[in-house]
């Protein structure tokens, strides 16, 4: 429960479109699906997506002039039956997702597939899921409807979004930039171009931001990865986000030291908690900073294992 609290939170934060209510007051039910059926359903609709369609790889290979650097996808069909698919060319990552994370009480845990495509390689490093990364980005359903799109580049803390999105977003790099043009604007050159094809367990689920999206439903992104905020700390209490990554899973939001003790209504993982044990003392001033008050490392005053800002008895 207290997992679906701070997801309903962070799906909050990324509200990026404008949400209408239903006019009138019709009732509207959302059947509770199982997970494992939604996780196998949605698999066989992204894989069949990807072996009927492929994109404009030719486009990006040899750029013709005053190309945009946009994604788009065709069918395999006719004049374009002998491209080569988007299953050839996606690459893979598992993430493992909770039912609880749903507010479900089934205990399911179900390995998912995120597939991401590489249109273009930036010239940086990538973000890790603990940074901010700026980016420009479009979401559309499977069948090309678009339910939402940035305007200008946009700064985003990757754990605050979907796992889907953050965690295909890390697999690409950023460009060089900004660069002041001299002109009061900045420019990027040279960043990663992909695109992102989800299950809804790493999107939305049941609980979808807009009607746009049905529940349940893949998700596709298309995403360029401008730049990022390197060792990014989000809470701003010293230590970089995703080295409160304690389990070390890629996930930040299921490391919560004071879980147990936070106040009833509260849920602050760690890479979201200034005071991570929540013995009063400020987590900022427990750990070894220099004089700059860059993160040098984690101190273990009385030697028993646990790093003091984890330690609320030392
Ligand atoms: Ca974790
Ligand atoms: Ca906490
Ligand atoms: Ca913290
Ligand atoms: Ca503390």
């Amino acid at each position: 429960m207290k997992m679906n609290r701070i997801l309903g939170f962070f799906l909050l934060f990324v509200v990026l479109v404008s949400c209408k209510n239903d006019d009138g007051a019709d009732v509207v039910t959302v059947e509770a699906r199982l997970l494992s059926e939604v996780a196998v359903e949605n698999d066989a609709e992204i894989k069949a997506y990807l072996e009927t369609h492929f994109y404009n790889y030719e486009e990006f290979e040899n750029p013709p002039a005053g190309f945009n650097y946009k994604i788009t996808y065709d069918t395999i069909a006719g004049d374009n039956a002998g491209k080569i698919a988007l299953i050839n060319q996606v690459e893979t990552k598992l993430i493992t997702e909770l039912s609880s994370t749903f507010g479900r009480t089934d205990d399911e845990e179900i390995q998912h597939t995120l597939y991401y495509l590489s249109a273009r390689d930036g010239v940086g490093e990538s973000p890790t899921i603990g940074d901010n990364a700026i980016v420009l980005y479009e979401g559309s359903l499977l069948d090309g409807t678009l339910f939402d799109a940035s305007s200008v580049p946009s700064s985003q803390y990757l754990s605050a979004f979907v796992r889907g999105y953050a965690n295909g977003i890390i697999n690409f790099k950023a460009g060089e930039g900004p660069i002041d043009n001299g002109d009061g604007t900045v420019s990027f050159e040279d960043y990663g171009i992909g695109a992102i094809f989800m299950p809804s367990a790493l999107g939305y689920f049941d609980n979808p931001i807009t009607s746009l999206i049905p529940t349940y439903s893949p998700l596709v992104f298309q995403v360029d990865v401008l730049s990022f905020e390197k060792d990014t700390d989000f809470d701003g209490d010293g230590i970089p986000s995703i080295l409160e990554d304690l389990d070390g899973d890629g996930n930040l939001n299921n490391d919560n030291t004071d879980g147990e003790t936070e106040p009833l209504g509260v849920f602050l993982p760690n890479h979201n908690d200034t005071d991570d044990d929540q013995d009063g003392i400020p987590t900022i001033e427990e750990i070894e900073l220099d004089a700059d008050g860059n993160f040098v490392g984690f101190l273990d005053t009385d030697g028993d294992g646990t790093p003091d800002h984890l330690d609320n008895d030392n």
